[in-house]
């Protein structure tokens, strides 16, 4: 066997090199546990604990680079990969740079549904998204590309209705414009090339468990509590846990502490009940992990 034959197939990452989704790149990077402090340039870093490789790029051309297999897999905007269209794998949902894909129209005006768009001039930066959207509701929407600002097209005169990414809905509100239809909700997600070798695809699989571990462990709180141990029963049915909850004798008589596992999306609900079933000292704490 050559050298080179034993050298690790590093995984090229494509992530965007600035704007809105580079830092939380980075740092789920980071949660990875993944360092790729040193040597960082303009055009690409190397992890120095995992066989990864990561390249800075324009988000829109990301989807490209991963078809073609220049790199292997990327982070990028459901919306850019939907829009672009490129023969890659989307995979998981990184849970980060959430937004949604709308038509909006002057805030004065009265919304018919769909129809309303028919023989109307649309200004937006995704022409294949809203073109599918008008044939999917067969309106005949008189589509107009521009590349940025699309929300002042209509206070210009330059188009009746705008589809544009949407969060906070800020920006629509400034320009006198309001929500009618969201065609895509969207948020970051893993891409991958369709033919990945047997080296990269483990690598990839090592990737995702550690994405995956870092996701759960957002989703989920650590809760510790001292109950009475009358009420111990009724306390550990309000707590799911991993497997179920473990419960500890406390020095003092007649009380135990109990720990375990809540679901962020839950957790108050279930914290006032533990209240009202005699539950004290509640400590709810962050996870860093969570391996499953
Ligand atoms: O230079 P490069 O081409 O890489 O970056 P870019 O300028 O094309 O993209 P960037 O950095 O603006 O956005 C990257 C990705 O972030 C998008 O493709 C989306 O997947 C995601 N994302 C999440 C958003 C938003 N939220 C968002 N609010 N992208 C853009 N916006 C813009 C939107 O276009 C509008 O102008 O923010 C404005 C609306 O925001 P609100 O909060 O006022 O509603
Ligand atoms: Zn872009």
């Amino acid at each position: 066997m050559t050298a080179s034959n034993n050298e690790t197939q590093k995984l090229r990452l494509a992530i965007q090199k600035s704007g809105r989704l580079h830092d939380d790149s980075m740092r789920l990077l980071k949660e990875c546990g993944i360092d790729i402090s040193n040597g960082v340039n303009k055009l690409k870093a190397e992890a120095s604990n995992f066989p990864i490789e990561v390249f800075f790029l324009r988000d829109d051309d990301i989807p490209q680079y991963v078809e073609d297999g220049v790199a292997d897999i990327g982070f990028v905007g459901e919306n850019v990969v939907y829009e672009k269209n490129k023969q890659v794998k989307v995979g998981e949902k990184l849970g980060f740079g959430k937004c949604r894909l709308c038509i909006a129209i002057r805030k004065g005006e009265s919304y018919t549904g769909p129809q309303f768009l028919d023989n109307k001039r649309i200004a937006t930066s995704y022409p294949v998204l809203v073109k599918q959207y008008l044939n999917k509701n067969q309106v005949n929407g008189e589509i107009h590309e521009i590349s940025g600002s699309v929300e002042i097209a209509p206070g210009i005169g330059l188009a009746d209705a705008i589809c544009d990414l949407v969060s906070s809905g800020s920006t629509l509100f400034m320009n006198g414009l309001k929500e009618v239809e969201t065609i895509l909700e969207s948020q970051a997600v893993l891409i991958q090339n369709l033919q990945l070798t047997e080296e990269k695809s483990q690598t990839l699989a090592r990737l995702l468990f550690r994405i995956q571990s870092v996701k759960k462990a957002k989703n989920n709180k650590y809760i510790l509590l001292n109950a009475p141990n009358t009420n111990l029963d009724k306390i550990i049915s309000l707590l799911p846990g991993m497997k179920s909850p473990t419960v500890l004798p406390l020095a003092e008589p007649g009380w135990s502490s109990v720990h375990s596992v809540l679901k962020e999306n839950e957790f108050w609900d279930i914290i006032e009940q533990l209240k009202e079933a005699g539950a004290q000292g509640i400590l709810v704490v962050p996870i860093e992990k969570m391996i499953v």
